[in-house]
């Protein structure tokens, strides 16, 4: 059986080196569902991943995200560049309307082969939901593509985490929603490189725009920096390699700091969109100058290898027949109150390491 998968794996890879859209179609699948030599899969990949710059796309249902996907994924390819797309939607795990109608809307898009769209419902995430979407953006990273988008709604923390593993994150915002306090306050403003205002067709709009930048302000002590920005640039860059003569840089070699913009958007029209992606590109060299990417990235790899540590440890667990076993043969004595889950716990435990060779007691 080894040596199937193991074949099976080299077989993969070399599709994947072919760029052959089935291979990657199966690689995928592959991961998602936690198959026999996924993990020999994404460890033959690691070396080919880094190249592709990751974008997380988050914010709350129905805010336009899927919209605004297809209108980046657009501007990508009339820029030459390949696009990945992982489509995370936790909150319709029965392929209900919202999945439906991402793949309907998308197809428009992927027939284009240098478009690559996945859609991930939470029930299909073997590996938890933060984990498993990160090891589909390194298959596609590992494919070729040259940008990715991980589109997730962000209500909880695996969706905020899976923001966090992005290169830049973007949080988009309406205005009809009242978002402007609600969810800046969920911790998810700390992530976002980037805000855009969309569905600005809509009233309220500039309202919120400036709402977010009196936040943003706030929290770096200044509340009146978008006051400044207007009659000034508006598109993130404060300092800079050319100050204004009247303002010299007192510390030349300090990096600049990265303010995210707030951008307003109309996505069903592609309004704003071009501003979204120049805004993506400079984050990303500005975070590579910086070191950030290269910190973020770390971070990334720790995480994942933190998470892999924790499914490998639950899997020799759980595959042990030995565990199984004490667990149904002890829940009676629990179900009475003879024993609780504690002890019956302990004693599974402490049964997988009886009579290995670090067993001392
Ligand atoms: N008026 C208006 N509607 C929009 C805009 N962007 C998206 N929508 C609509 O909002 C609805 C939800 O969009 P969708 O992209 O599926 O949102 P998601 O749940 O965040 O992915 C759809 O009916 C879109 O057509 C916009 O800029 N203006
Ligand atoms: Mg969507």
């Amino acid at each position: 059986v080894r040596a199937v998968a193991g074949s099976g794996v080299a077989e993969l890879v070399a599709g994947l080196e072919g760029r052959q859209t089935a291979a990657l179609a199966r690689a995928i699948s592959l991961v998602e569902n936690g198959r026999e030599g996924y993990q020999a899969l994404l460890a033959a990949l690691h070396p080919k991943i880094g190249r592709a710059h990751r974008l997380g796309v988050t914010g709350p249902p129905g805010a336009g995200k899927s919209t605004l996907t297809e209108g980046v994924i657009r501007a990508y390819r009339r820029r030459g560049l390949s696009v990945g797309v992982v489509a995370v939607d936790p909150t319709s795990p029965f392929s209900g309307g919202a999945l439906l109608g991402d793949r309907i809307r998308m197809e428009a898009v992927s027939l284009d082969a240098e478009v690559f769209i996945r859609s991930m419902a939470t029930r299909g995430a073997a590996g938890g939901l933060a984990t498993t979407s990160r090891e589909v953006c390194d298959v596609l990273d590992a494919y070729g593509f040259d940008r990715l988008i991980i589109e997730t709604v962000g209500v909880g923390q695996a969706e905020l985490a899976i923001t966090a593993s992005a290169d830049t994150a973007v949080l988009v915002l309406v205005p009809e929603s009242g978002d402007g306090v609600q969810v800046l306050k969920a911790g998810i403003m700390e992530v976002a490189d980037l805000f855009v205002v969309n569905k600005a067709d809509r009233p309220g709009a500039e309202r919120l725009q400036q709402e977010v930048e009196v936040m943003l302000g706030l929290r770096r002590g200044n509340a009146f920096r978008h006051v400044a920005a207007h009659h000034g640039r508006t598109d993130g860059w404060t300092g800079g390699a050319t100050p204004p003569a009247d303002h010299p840089s007192p510390r030349p070699t300090v990096p600049e700091a990265w303010e995210p913009p707030v951008l307003l958007t109309v996505a069903t029209e592609g309004r704003g969109i071009e501003d979204v992606v120049d805004a993506v590109e400079r984050h990303h060299a500005a975070a590579q100058a910086s070191g950030e990417l290269e910190r973020r990235r770390r971070a990334g790899l720790e995480r994942l290898t933190r998470d892999v540590v924790e499914r490998t440890l639950r899997q020799l667990v759980w595959d042990s027949d030995a565990a199984d076993a004490r667990l149904v043969a002890g829940l009676d004595r629990v179900v009475r109150g003879t024993s609780s889950p504690y002890q019956l716990a302990q004693d599974i435990v402490a049964g997988l390491t009886k009579g290995s060779d670090h067993d001392g007691a």
